[in-house]
C-alpha cells in the first residue's frame, strides 16, 4: 500500500474487501489470499465499494487494487458446479462498467479470466511490466463467461482474440499495452500510488467513462466475414480434436464481430452456462485441482528439508539417458553423463546437440543457449567422475542383473548423502536399494519418452527411502519442470502397470474378432492421441524380441519375424507410405485370422463399446487394485500419471476420474460380465466393490 492510502480513512466493506480513500480517488482494495480468487464475498464487496464510491460526491474517481500477490486470478473455481451465488460475475462486471465514476484497474501479479474480465469491464487499465494478462478459461475447458468474448476483440480484433482466448496462454504487460488492453506501465514498485496519480489525470483532464462495449473500430474490418473464423478452425482442428471448449469460444467471438455487444452477451452466457455444466469442464477442473495436489504427501510436511543438489550424474547416454540429462542442463545444472563405450558416449552427446540446434532453428533457443547448455554436460567413461556428484540417475537397460552391479559400485563411488535414483520403468526398487550400504538415499525416478519433452515423473518410493530424499526428487521434479508424482514399488509403478490390462486386452480383441485399426479407431476417437497398435508401430514392435526366442505365438512375433517391425521398417501392424501415413494391411488380416484359427478362437464382431470397455474398464479396475494397495496415494495422482505420460484426454479427467463420471456401479457390472464370459482378468478389486457397496467414489477414500 502506497502511504498516502495508508494514512487516510478506511471502510471495511467484508473481510477481504476494504474501500480506502486518498483525497478524490477511492481505492477500492481487495485482500483475499493466495490469488484473490472472484469469489462470492470478493464479487459482494466489489459491487458495494462502486456503490458507495458512487453516492459519495467527493469522490471523483475509482481504483480498484489487490493486495497481496496478484489482482484477480479469475472466478472462484471451487464455486463452479455448485449452487450459483449472488452477484454473479456477468453482473458485477456490468455494474463496474455503469459506473458514473471513473474505475482504474491496477494490475499486478496474473490478471487472469474473470480477473481480465474485471479489468476490462473498468474504464482504464495500468499495470506494472512484471504483470500477466489472459484468459485460461479454454484450459478449464470454458470460455471468458463474464463478457471477455465480447470485450476482448473489441479491443484487440477478433484474430488476436482467437489465439488469446482460444490458447490460454497469458501475455506480458509490455504485449498487453502494444494490443490495446492496458493503458499505461507504470513503475514496478509504484503501483498503487501509481494508479492514483493515473486516477487524478483521468479526473483533471475530465477524460471520458471509456468503455470497451462501445468500441468497433478493432472488429469493423472483420464484420460479414466467416472465413476468418473458418481458416482458424482449420489451422487449428489437430489441437482443438474433442474438446468441447474451442469452438464455443470461436462461436462467441464470431458474435462479437457480427452482433450487437448484448446479442454477443446473451450467446456467451448461454454457452458458458452449458460448458460449465458439462462433463468436459468438471473433468479439466479436476484435473486443475488434481495438478496442485499431487505435490502434497501426507506423511512428508511442506517443510522437510531438501538436500542440496548442485551436480548430477547420469549413467547412460541412450535415448533415455540424454533426455533426462537434458532437463537438469535445460534449469542450469551441470551433469556427467557416463557411457562404458566411446561411441555411445560420442552418439549420446551428438544427439543432445542436434536436440538442442533444432530447437534453435525452430527459434525457441538462441545458438549462446545451445552452447551454455552442452558446456554444463561433460561426458565420461568413467563411472568414478561421478564421485562429488548429488545425485546420481542410472538409465542404463532395462535389467536386474546390470541394475544390481551398477548400484552395488555406485555405492562405493558416491560420496556419503549422495541421492542414487534408477530410472527404471517396472523393476522394484527394493531390490536394487539392497545392493547398496545407503538404501535410505535410493529410490527410482521415471522418466517417459522423450525425457526431456514429457512432462511425467513417477518419483518411486522404497521401502527405506528417506522423507527428506523423497521430497529433494519432488522439489527437483520441480525445479526441471516436470510434474512429479510419488508412487510406491511394484511391476511397472502406476503407468506401465495400468498399461498392461489395455494392451492385454488389446492383443485379445484381435483374436477374438477386431482388427488392429478397429481398436486403434476405438481409443483415438476416446481422445488418445494413438491406439496401442499405432504405437507400437511408433515404438517399434522388436523392443524385447529376438528370433532366437521368438515362438511366433502372437501376432507381434509373427511380425517381427517377417520383418515387420513398425513404421521403421515401412511395415507393422499397418502398412506405411514414403510418409509414414499408416494404411490397414490385407497381410496382417490374414496373419490375424490364420492366429485365431490356429488357437482354436471363433471370431465374432466385436463392437465398439466392447473394445473400450475391455481397454479402458481393465484400466480402471488396476488402478482401484494400486489404490488399494496403497501404491499411490490418491485417485487424481494416478489420473495425472495418465495424462501426463500416455496421453489420456485431458477432458476425460484421467482414468479414475472417468470411472466415476461413468459410474463405479457401472463399471462394476460390465467387469463382471467380462469376468463370467472371458475370464479372471476381469475379476473387480476388492475396493471397487467395497465403494460400489457403500455408495462412494475414489474420491471419497
Ligand atoms: C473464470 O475466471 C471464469 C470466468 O470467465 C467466468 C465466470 C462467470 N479459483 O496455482 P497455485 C488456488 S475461470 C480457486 O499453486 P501459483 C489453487 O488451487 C478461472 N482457487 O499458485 C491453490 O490452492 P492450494 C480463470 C484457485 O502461484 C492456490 O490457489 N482463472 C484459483 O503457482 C495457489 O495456486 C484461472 O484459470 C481459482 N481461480 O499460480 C487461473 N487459482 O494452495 C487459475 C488458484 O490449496 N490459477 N487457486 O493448492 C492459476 O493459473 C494459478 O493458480 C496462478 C498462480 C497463475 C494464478
Amino acid at each position: 500500500m502506497s502511504s498516502a492510502a495508508e494514512t487516510s480513512s478506511a471502510t471495511r466493506i467484508n473481510p477481504v474487501v476494504e474501500l480506502r480513500r486518498d483525497g478524490e480517488i477511492a481505492v477500492l482494495a481487495v485482500n483475499s489470499p493466495p490469488v484473490n480468487a472472484l469469489s462470492a464475498q470478493v464479487r459482494e464487496g466489489i459491487v458495494e465499494g462502486i456503490r458507495q464510491a458512487g453516492t459519495d460526491a467527493s469522490v471523483k474517481a475509482v481504483v480498484l487494487h489487490c493486495d497481496g500477490r496478484t489482482f484477480f486470478a479469475g472466478a472462484d473455481i471451487s464455486e463452479f458446479g455448485k449452487p450459483p451465488k449472488q452477484p454473479m460475475l456477468p453482473e458485477v462486471v456490468d455494474f463496474i462498467e455503469a459506473s458514473s465514476k471513473p474505475v482504474v484497474a491496477a494490475l499486478h501479479g496474473t490478471a487472469l479470466g474473470g480477473g481480465l474480465e474485471t479489468a476490462l469491464a473498468c474504464h482504464y487499465r495500468v499495470a506494472v511490466p512484471s504483470a500477466k494478462c489472459g484468459f485460461p478459461e479454454v484450459k478449464l475447458g470454458l470460455l471468458p463467461g463474464a463478457g471477455g468474448t465480447q470485450r476482448l476483440p473489441r479491443l484487440v480484433g477478433p484474430e488476436r482474440a482467437l489465439e488469446m482466448i482460444t490458447s490460454g496462454s497469458p501475455i506480458s504487460a509490455k504485449a498487453a499495452k502494444e494490443m490495446g488492453i492496458v493503458d499505461e506501465i507504470v513503475d514496478e514498485g509504484n503501483l498503487l500510488a501509481s494508479a492514483i496519480a493515473f486516477a487524478r489525470k483521468v479526473v483533471a483532464e475530465n477524460r471520458p467513462l471509456k468503455k470497451v462495449r462501445d468500441l468497433d473500430d478493432k472488429i469493423a474490418a472483420a464484420r460479414g466475414k466467416p472465413e476468418i473464423f473458418q481458416e482458424f478452425r482449420k489451422a487449428n482442428a489437430r489441437k482443438f480434436r474433442g474438446f468441447q471448449a474451442p469452438e464455443y469460444n470461436i462461436r462467441c467471438i464470431e458474435a462479437a464481430v457480427n452482433q450487437p455487444f448484448d446479442e454477443g452477451i446473451k450467446l456467451e452466457r448461454k454457452l458458458f452456462q452449458e460448458l460449465v455444466s458439462g462433463e468436459q469442464s468438471a473433468a479439466q477442473r479436476h484435473v486443475f485441482f488434481a495438478e496442485r495436489q499431487v505435490w502434497k504427501i501426507p506423511d512428508i510436511s511442506d517443510d522437510t528439508p531438501t538436500l542440496p543438489v548442485k551436480k548430477v550424474g547420469v549413467i547412460g547416454a541412450g535415448t533415455m539417458g540424454g533426455g533426462i540429462s537434458m532437463n537438469f542442463a535445460n534449469a542450469g545444472l551441470p551433469v556427467t553423463i557416463v557411457e562404458a563405450k566411446p561411441e555411445a558416449l560420442e552418439r549420446g552427446l551428438g544427439v543432445i546437440r542436434r536436440n538442442y540446434e533444432s530447437t534453435a532453428k525452430k527459434g525457441r533457443m538462441s545458438m549462446e543457449d545451445v552452447e551454455r547448455r552442452m558446456g554444463l554436460l561433460t561426458g565420461s567413461l568413467n563411472m568414478e567422475d561421478l564421485a562429488d556428484c548429488d545425485l546420481i540417475i542410472e538409465a542404463v537397460f532395462e535389467n536386474m542383473a546390470i541394475k544390481k552391479e551398477i548400484f552395488s559400485k555406485l555405492d562405493a563411488i558416491a560420496k556419503p548423502g549422495a541421492i542414487l535414483a534408477s530410472n527404471t520403468s517396472y523393476l522394484n526398487v527394493n531390490e536394487i536399494a539392497a545392493m547398496t550400504k545407503r538404501p535410505e538415499h535410493v529410490l527410482g525416478m521415471h522418466f517417459f519418452s522423450p525425457a526431456n519433452v514429457m512432462r511425467l515423473l513417477e518419483v518411486v518410493r522404497g521401502e527405506k527411502t528417506d522423507k527428506r530424499v523423497i521430497a529433494t526428487a519432488m522439489q527437483l521434479g520441480r525445479q526441471i519442470g516436470k510434474i512429479a508424482v510419488l508412487v510406491g514399488v511394484c511391476h511397472g509403478f502406476v503407468g506401465n502397470r495400468m498399461l498392461e490390462p489395455r494392451q492385454r486386452e488389446a492383443n485379445r480383441l484381435i483374436l477374438e474378432g477386431a482388427m488392429p485399426w478397429d481398436v486403434d479407431r476405438v481409443l483415438y476417437e476416446f481422445g488418445f492421441p494413438m491406439g496401442p497398435f499405432a504405437m507400437a508401430d511408433l515404438a517399434g514392435l522388436d523392443i524385447g524380441w529376438s528370433r532366437e526366442t521368438s515362438k511366433g505365438e502372437t501376432v507381434r512375433e509373427i511380425l517381427c519375424e517377417q520383418d515387420r517391425r513398425g513404421q521403421k521398417t515401412g511395415a507393422g501392424f499397418y502398412d506405411y507410405d514414403e510418409s509414414r501415413n499408416a494404411k490397414p494391411s490385407k497381410l496382417v488380416e490374414q496373419i490375424i485370422l490364420d492366429l485365431s484359427a490356429k488357437k482354436g478362437i471363433a471370431r465374432r464382431t466385436i463392437s465398439d463399446q466392447e473394445i473400450l470397455e475391455r481397454c479402458v474398464y481393465t484400466m480402471i479396475n488396476e488402478g482401484a487394485k494400486i489404490l488399494e494397495e496403497g501404491i499411490a496415494i490418491r485417485s487424481s495422482d494416478i489420473d495425472i500419471v495418465w495424462i501426463n505420460g500416455y496421453g489420456w484426454p485431458i477432458y476425460r479427467g484421467g482414468p479414475m476420474f472417468y470411472g466415476e463420471q461413468v459410474g463405479l456401479g457401472k463399471v462394476l457390472d460390465r467387469l463382471r460380465v467380462y469376468e463370467a464370459k472371458l475370464g479372471p482378468e476381469f475379476k473387480p478389486s476388492a475396493l471397487l466393490e467395497r465403494l460400489v457397496a457403500e455408495g462412494k467414489g475414489f474420491r471419497d477414500l
